[in-house]
This record gives C-alpha cells, sequence and structure tokens, in this order.
C-alpha cells in the first residue's frame, strides 16, 4: 500500500509508446471477500511503432502470483515483483494467461476491487486496474474486454461489468455466473465490476436515431426511493448531448451504481458508471437544492466523458485536462441549459458566478502555491494528486476560452473534426487545439501557452476619453504576480486572451461599439483578442465618457486590474447589462470593505461600516426585478477564505472579526429588507428542485442566516424554529438548524436552547440516512465556537460518536475536512490545536487510505502566507506529517509545501 523508496518523479518529456499492444483481454472473476482469484487472458503482440524490448514488463500491486501461460503451455521465465510482472524473452505475438489473486475485503484504499457494505466494486482511474491483476496499465494501450463473474449468488445475486450481458446462468455450489461484453476498446482504467445486493430503477428510451437504449440506476434495496432525479438527469444529459454535440448514447445499456464507500464524485467507467452515493440519491427529505443541482451536474458529466474521455481517451496522463477539463465545460454547459435554456443570459449568469467562484477561490489559491501546475502539468510523483482545480476548472476555462473565440458554431465544428479525426484513439490536448484550429481556419499556436504555463494571468487596464475625437481608447497589459516559483518556471511568453468588454453609457445603457478601423458599430459586447503584453483599443463615435464593464461573464481565468472608484462600482452594480459584471461590481465593492476591516482588525482598531455598502445592498435585496437566484449571490459575502487570500499576510481571525462585523451590520440595517425578502420568498406546498423554487429558497434562507446574526435573535429563532418544525425538505430543514445554531453562539449560547433541541431531532430522524448525517457532521464542525467551547472541542468529541467511521470518506470529509478546509476561524486557531488536529487525521488516514490523505494533506500547502506565529505552527505540522507519512500521495504533497 505505501512507498517507502524515493519517489520517482514521472515526466512528460519522457513519454514513449508501449513497446506491446494489447488487443483483447478475456477477464475470469471468482469473487470471494478475502481471496478473489482472476484469470487473465490478453492477445499481445509487439508495437510497429516503438522502441523493441525483449521482455514484457507489466504493472501489478499488492497481487499474488498464481500461473501464467503462453499460448495455453505454462511459462516458466516469469518473475513477479513489487511493481508487477516481467515476462521474458517474449514471441512477437502470443496469448498471455496470467492467473493471480487479490484480498478485496482488506483493501481500505479504494483503488482496484474492494468491498463496500457487503459488495464488490472497483475503482481503476488512475492506476487501479494493477490492482488487480498484471497489464500494461497506461492510457494508450486500448483493448476491447470479455468479463466473467462467478460468485454465490445469494450473497451476490446482481452481477455486473461493462458493456452487454451476453450469458447468465447458475452454477453448482449455489454459485452463479454472469458474462458481459463491452464491444468498444478502452483503456484499463475504464473497467469495472460491481457484485452484491442491489436493486435498479429501470427506464427505456428511443434515441436520436431510432435505437432502443436500458438504462439503471443501482441502489441498495432501502435507496429505491432515491433515485428518481439521478435518472431524470441522466436522461436529460443524454437528450442535451445528441442536441448540443449530435453525440448518441452508443452501447444498449447504461448503468450508473451507488456506493458509500469513495474516494472521489464518481467514475465514468464504460457503460458502468460507478457513484458515490451522495452523487445519486436524493429525495426532497433528505437532499438539498444544492445536492439536487450537484447530482444533475456529475451525472451529465459521467455520462459526457462517454465521448470526451472514453471514446476519445487519453494518451497519457499529462493529457488529463484533454478530457476533464473538456468534460467539466460540458457539464458546466448543461447545467446552465438546465437552469434557464440557453436563451436565458440572467439563469446562465448564476451558474458562470457559481463556477467563477469555485475558480478564483479554489484554483487561483492551487496556482499560487508549492503545488501550481500548468493545465498540462510537466510532471508527476503520484499522479492522484493532479485531479486538481487547475486539470479541472481552470481546464474547463481553456476550453470555453475556444468557444469564446471562436463562436458557438466554430466550436461546435471544431469537437466535430476532433471526433472525426481521433475516435477510438487515446490523444494529446494538442491534438483537441489542432482540431478546433483547422475545423475553423484559425492559427491557434499561441493558445498553446494556456496548456503550459502555471500561475494566474493579471491583466491591468488603464483607459482614456478624448472629448475632442470622441475616442475611448482601453489599453491592456498582462503578466503574471510573483506567484509560487513552480508557476514562475513555467512562463514563458504573452497569452492569447479573449477579453470581452462593454462599454456603459451616463444613463446606465449600453453603447454600440465601433472599433477604430471599422465601418460601423457590432453590438454591444465586444471580445478583443489580446496576444501582446500590451495593447491599445480604441473605440471610436463614444459621445461622453463612458464606464468600461471589463471581462463580460468572466471571458478569461485572469485577474483584472483597474482601478474602479466606489461610485462606479455601485453604478456597474445598478446597471451593467453583464448579469455576471454586475454581481462582480457587487463582490469588489464587498471585498475592498472587507480587506480594509480586516486590517484594522488585525491592527485592534475599531471598525466602522461603509454607508456605500449598506446601500448597495439595500437596492439589491430590494429589487424586485432581478432575480431571487441573482439577489442571493449578489448578498452573499466573498468567503473568509477567499478574502485571507487576498491579504499580504493571510489573518483568518482578522477576517472573521471584519466579515462577521458587516453581517451585523447589513443584518441590523436591513433588518426589515430581510424579513421583507423572508416572507416573500416562501415555496408553500409540494417540494420541486426547479431552479425557480430553489432560487426563492435560497434567498428565503440568506435572509433567515443575516437575521440569526442579529443581537436580540428572538425574532431569527422564532422563524427559525417554526421553519424547521414545518419544513417538508432538506433545504429549508437544513437552513432553519444551521441559523438556529448561528443564534445560539451569536447570543453566546446557552445548552437548553432549540439549536441543541433540533440538533437532537435531526439526528433522530435521520439516522438511518448516512448522507443526511454527513450534514449533521458537517453543520457541527463549521460552527464558529466560542471562547467558552471553541469548535475543535466538539470536533473532537464528534471523532468519539458511534456513528463517525474514518474509512468512510464522506464520514471524513464530513467532519474532519469540514472542519480543517470550511472552517478557517476555528481551524487556525491561535494556539496551534488546528493543526496539532489535522496532522494526526493525516497521518491516521494515511495508513488507510492514501488518496484521501493527500486531499487533506493539501489543507496547509498556503502556509507560507500566513502571519508569523501560525506559520511556525503550520510548518511544525507539516513536519511531522513529513516525518511520519508513508505513502508517496502524501509524501509528493508535504514534500513540494515545505520545499
Ligand atoms: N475521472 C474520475 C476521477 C478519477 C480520480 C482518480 N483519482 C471522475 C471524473 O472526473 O469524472
Ligand atoms: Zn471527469
Amino acid at each position: 500500500m505505501s512507498d517507502t523508496a524515493t519517489p520517482t518523479v514521472i515526466r512528460r518529456e519522457d513519454y514513449a509508446p508501449p513497446a506491446f499492444l494489447i488487443d483483447t483481454v478475456d477477464l475470469e472473476f471468482d469473487l470471494v471477500p478475502e481471496r478473489t482469484v482472476v484469470k487473465s487472458t490478453l492477445r499481445v503482440r509487439r508495437n510497429p511503432d516503438a522502441k523493441p524490448a525483449a521482455h514484457l514488463e507489466l504493472m501489478g500491486e499488492q497481487l499474488e502470483f498464481i500461473g501464467a501461460a503462453i499460448d495455453g503451455e505454462p511459462y516458466a521465465t516469469v518473475r513477479a515483483h513489487e511493481h508487477g510482472l516481467t515476462v521474458e524473452n517474449v514471441p512477437d505475438a502470443f496469448t498471455l494467461t496470467l492467473t493471480g489473486a487479490c484480498d478485496p475485503a482488506a483493501n481500505t484504499t479504494l483503488s482496484g476491487l474492494y468491498v463496500s457494505g457487503g459488495n464488490f466494486f472497483t475503482q481503476c482511474e488512475a492506476e487501479g486496474f494493477r490492482r488487480i491483476t498484471w497489464f500494461l496499465d497506461r492510457p494508450d494501450v486500448m483493448a476491447t474486454y470479455t468479463v466473467t463473474l462467478r460468485a454465490d449468488k445469494t450473497a451476490y445475486p446482481v452481477l455486473l461489468s461493462n458493456g452487454n450481458l451476453i450469458a447468465e446462468g447458475d452454477l453448482s455450489d449455489g454459485r452463479h455466473y454472469a458474462k458481459w461484453e463491452d464491444p468498444f476498446r478502452k483503456p484499463s482504467y475504464l473497467f469495472a465490476l460491481v457484485a452484491g445486493k442491489l436493486v435498479a430503477l429501470e427506464e427505456h428510451i428511443t434515441s436520436g436515431s431510432g435505437k432502443e437504449k436500458l438504462l439503471q440506476v443501482w441502489v441498495e434495496p432501502h435507496d429505491l426511493d432515491k433515485t428518481r432525479h439521478a435518472m431524470d438527469s441522466l436522461i436529460h444529459a443524454i437528450r442535451w448531448d445528441e442536441q448540443r454535440f449530435g453525440l448518441e448514447l452508443d452501447l444498449d445499456r447504461f448503468m450508473i451504481v451507488a456506493v458509500s464507500d469513495f474516494n472521489m464524485g464518481a467514475m465514468e467507467n464504460k457503460g458502468l458508471n460507478i457513484f458515490n452515493t451522495k452523487y445519486v440519491l436524493a429525495n426532497p427529505e433528505t437532499a438539498t437544492d444544492v445536492d439536487f443541482a450537484n447530482i444533475e451536474a456529475v451525472v451529465g458529466h459521467e455520462y459526457f466523458h462517454n465521448w470526451t474521455g472514453n471514446r476519445v481517451t487519453c494518451r497519457d496522463w499529462f493529457q488529463l485536462s484533454l478530457k476533464e477539463g473538456l468534460t467539466v465545460f460540458r457539464d458546466q454547459e448543461f447545467s446552465a441549459a438546465m437552469s434557464g435554456g440557453d436563451e436565458n443570459e440572467a439563469a446562465r449568469a448564476t451558474r458562470r458566478i457559481e463556477d467563477v467562484r469555485v475558480l478564483r477561490q479554489m484554483q487561483f489559491a492551487e496556482d499560487a502555491g508549492p503545488m501550481a501546475h500548468p493545465v498540462r502539468p510537466e510532471s508527476y510523483v503520484e499522479i492522484n494528486n493532479f485531479y486538481t482545480m487547475t486539470v479541472y476548472e481552470k481546464g474547463a476555462e481553456v476550453v470555453r476560452m475556444y468557444q469564446t473565440l471562436l463562436g458557438r458554431d466554430g466550436f461546435r465544428k471544431g469537437m466535430d473534426l476532433y471526433f472525426q479525426r481521433h475516435d477510438g484513439h487515446a490523444v494529446t490536448c494538442d491534438d483537441f487545439r489542432r482540431a478546433m484550429a483547422d475545423a475553423n481556419g484559425r492559427d491557434l499556436a499561441q493558445f498553446e501557452r494556456w496548456y503550459s504555463q502555471a500561475g494566474t494571468p493579471r491583466v491591468a487596464v488603464t483607459t482614456s476619453y478624448d472629448e475632442g475625437t470622441r475616442c475611448y481608447s482601453v489599453t491592456l497589459t498582462q503578466g503574471y504576480t510573483n506567484g509560487s516559483p513552480a508557476a514562475r518556471e513555467t512562463q514563458k511568453g504573452p497569452l492569447h486572451i479573449p477579453f470581452a468588454i462593454g462599454l456603459i453609457g451616463p444613463d446606465g445603457a449600453d453603447l454600440p461599439l465601433r472599433l477604430e478601423g471599422e465601418t460601423a458599430a457590432q453590438g454591444t459586447t465586444r471580445v478583443l483578442e489580446l496576444t501582446e503584453t500590451q495593447q491599445t483599443f480604441t473605440f471610436a463615435d463614444v459621445l461622453a465618457k463612458p464606464l468600461p464593464s471589463l471581462l463580460r461573464n468572466f471571458s478569461a481565468p485572469v485577474v483584472v486590474d483597474y482601478d474602479y472608484g466606489n461610485d462606479e462600482l455601485a453604478f456597474l452594480l445598478a446597471h451593467d447589462s453583464d448579469a455576471f459584471n454586475r454581481w462582480e461590481a457587487g463582490q469588489r465593492l464587498a471585498t475592498r470593505e472587507l480587506l480594509a476591516l480586516a486590517g484594522r482588525a488585525a491592527a485592534s482598531q475599531p471598525l466602522e461600516i461603509n454607508d456605500a455598502l449598506v446601500d448597495a445592498f439595500r437596492r439589491v435585496l430590494t429589487d424586485e426585478l432581478l432575480s431571487p437566484s441573482f439577489r442571493e449571490l449578489a448578498l452573499m459575502l466573498p468567503s473568509e477564505t477567499y478574502l485571507a487570500e487576498q491579504m499580504a499576510q493571510s489573518d483568518p481571525a482578522a477576517v472573521h472579526a471584519a466579515r462577521q462585523f458587516v453581517r451585523k451590520q447589513l443584518a441590523a440595517a436591513l433588518k426589515a429588507q430581510w424579513l421583507a425578502a423572508y416572507e416573500r420568498n416562501v415555496t408553500p406546498g409540494a417540494y420541486e428542485p426547479t431552479p425557480e423554487a430553489a432560487g426563492h429558497r435560497g434567498l428565503k434562507n440568506l435572509a433567515l442566516s443575516y437575521l440569526s446574526e442579529l443581537d436580540d435573535s428572538a425574532e431569527a429563532v422564532r422563524l427559525a424554529t417554526a421553519q424547521y418544525e414545518a419544513a417538508n425538505n432538506m433545504t429549508d430543514r437544513s437552513a432553519a438548524l444551521s441559523a438556529l445554531l448561528n443564534a445560539q453562539t451569536a447570543t453566546g449560547g446557552a445548552l437548553d436552547d432549540p439549536a441543541r433541541a433540533a440538533l437532537e431531532d435531526f439526528y433522530v430522524r435521520f439516522e438511518k440516512e448516512p448522507l443526511v448525517i454527513d450534514k449533521w457532521f458537517a453543520l457541527q464542525a463549521t460552527q464558529r465556537g466560542t471562547a467558552q467551547r471553541p469548535t475543535i472541542e466538539t470536533v473532537r468529541a464528534l471523532m468519539g460518536h458511534p456513528a463517525f467511521n474514518i474509512r468512510n470518506p464522506n464520514r471524513a470529509r464530513s467532519l474532519i475536512f469540514s472542519f480543517c478546509a470550511a472552517n478557517p476561524a476555528q481551524f487556525h486557531a491561535a494556539d496551534g490545536s488546528g493543526y496539532t488536529f489535522w496532522a494526526d487525521q493525516v497521518i491516521a488516514l494515511d495508513a488507510l487510505n492514501p488518496q484521501v490523505a493527500a486531499r487533506l494533506a493539501r489543507n496547509l500547502e498556503l502556509w507560507r502566507r500566513f502571519t508569523p506565529t501560525l506559520r511556525d505552527a503550520m510548518r511544525a505540522a507539516l513536519e511531522r506529517v513529513a516525518a511520519e507519512a508513508k505513502s508517496r500521495d502524501v509524501r509528493e504533497i508535504v514534500e513540494k509545501a515545505l520545499a
């Protein structure tokens, strides 16, 4: 499980094609929890395009070797070793049969074949297949698979694998078998099997070209009442991909299976997607609006991989963003279409805002730290550490920029050419870029730098208006801030940046835009193509000095530096036709104010709120022309994590004090308006997970959360208690509980108050719903805590709760990760207690599940940016983990952090 040897660095430049190819794979499993025997029969031949090699080197980990045969004859010159199997002096083409065994019951890593809740599951991406059998476990080796599963029929009535079921039947001794065949060539990371006591929700649909398809969502029997939304999401995703990209489901059967022990969200195995229960199971009582939306997005994401990832896959793991960036972009477009259709710009904008918030808070931070890497990394020690915000979210932004530069139709042409050229192959990010360029007759050579340069680019903007000539010039200058060394090393030259801009006249209306040299104005938003370090763009016929609306819809993943005045930001917030930039103006205003207050808090100076911010918030809150979901986003303050990252030295306590102060002031100054918004946005009747209803609930619950900050919280407690008791859905119930807990801490917190009662009720009510109990843990881990009872004490106590189980990643995340990553003020307590706890948990998880441990390990990577006392305590914690952790996964993270 662990690898204590000096970590080996894998480099992109060392890529070489495999010396052998495998055309067909036939697998036979005898499934027994403690010892599963796997017989693998491979058709192998030399790769004509590779350097010849005498021996066949197969990867394998944690396997027991039983035997080998070539062309049916036992083969003696086979050496099993720690990293795999060497088959010596092989012929040019042969059939290799390997028999081995693994121990799924003891597999706590949740990579390879493992047991969860008494059932068998697999997870092979990135390198888990080698934990099942010996193989050329790399994505450029594509083969067709047949799989036979044998198991006890009572314990494992359902036997599933990729593709189509071609035979099944009974065996002696109460066992049975099923044989599956996947007609599509695939890399080993897309292999999957599932066996156990499961039931399915089924639907039959007819694809766009008239073929009958069977869709199934498999779950444990007691979860069948929570599968409808996942099935609906799958059907919507299938329809959307047909319409938007002309891509159809290629198999006769498509299955989703839910498992509660899972390292990440879900996995796109061909025809047999395996999902964390969190992204499948939902009904109104157990899942929030956010859960419903996430399920739709993840079901879409995994389904879309069937073309972008599976039919066309990655040549090597450095190309991971080829499938992940593209598929995130596709799921974002799908979610946007589901929330308002392609036409409703305002509804689309709320999704865009949510995506950009994540990017800026998480990916920009990653780019400023020791794990900074380009969208296409140059090297890694453990590939599982590179399923990152950069590869996924920045990668999606890079794909979005093609669409911004080429237009929707041009982007579609590029996609069509990409599939025409590469269907059935393992390719690179360069192949994708070439398809986009060739399909549109464009030169996208410079665009390559988006794949090879780490770090967050900045674009500085200066403007000048000439009343005499009525010309307005915009000068854009691109560069990088001094980020991490990793980022600096890769910066080679200017990027090709699509910079969308609009100009707003004194009346608040968009101006028609004519660039100098053009004969007529074209539209009111223009995408300027910035390709040099500095460029000036001049607009003509500008009758009065305008206000620029910069980087509309966040057209590139950059930071814009422009010195807006507070009045200008308030004006943009009130008038910009670009909904994203309206939101952005409000955030800039709030961020500026909050950072100023955090500076004062750090210096122990008194705090006072700027009326401009209160006025701006009042206008948004009471503007009934704005959608509730937009208002909710605009009235949410930037997160403490984001704010701390903007400080010269991160000071979580000061940020917390400033943000809490502003929340309290906004609660008090706008109390009547919050109460009115609360009343106006109730959603009586049956629960519906529609974007409109979710928008109302979101704004109502935001109002409740502000009200819970008031010194006199009686009103909030009354509303929240009533809401808690009457709720017919989890969104309202959990928001009410959260408000009660908040009000309790806001007022100092007696233990016999309504918060305690609700917390107990919540547990009892949902004891049998693990995903809801995760929420119960997370709510407590993210509580503010008081001087008398800091949150760490609650967390330590909950670690001993009978329902806590560190081996279940969802549960570990709900308590440990929530505290360490989502409660910055408490986690970064001055006494360093949070860091001690963090180190203890990283070390404990490292021994069980290195992938999950490595995620938690990343939580301290920005340690150098904190105030000196915190910095020193963080370093000490990192050093302890570096001394004790064994896995390659965790070692890579902490060693990079300390380097
Ligand atoms: N491709 C998987 C992620 C696998 C992570 C391996 N450590 C899920 C997804 O992105 O769709
Ligand atoms: Zn993915």
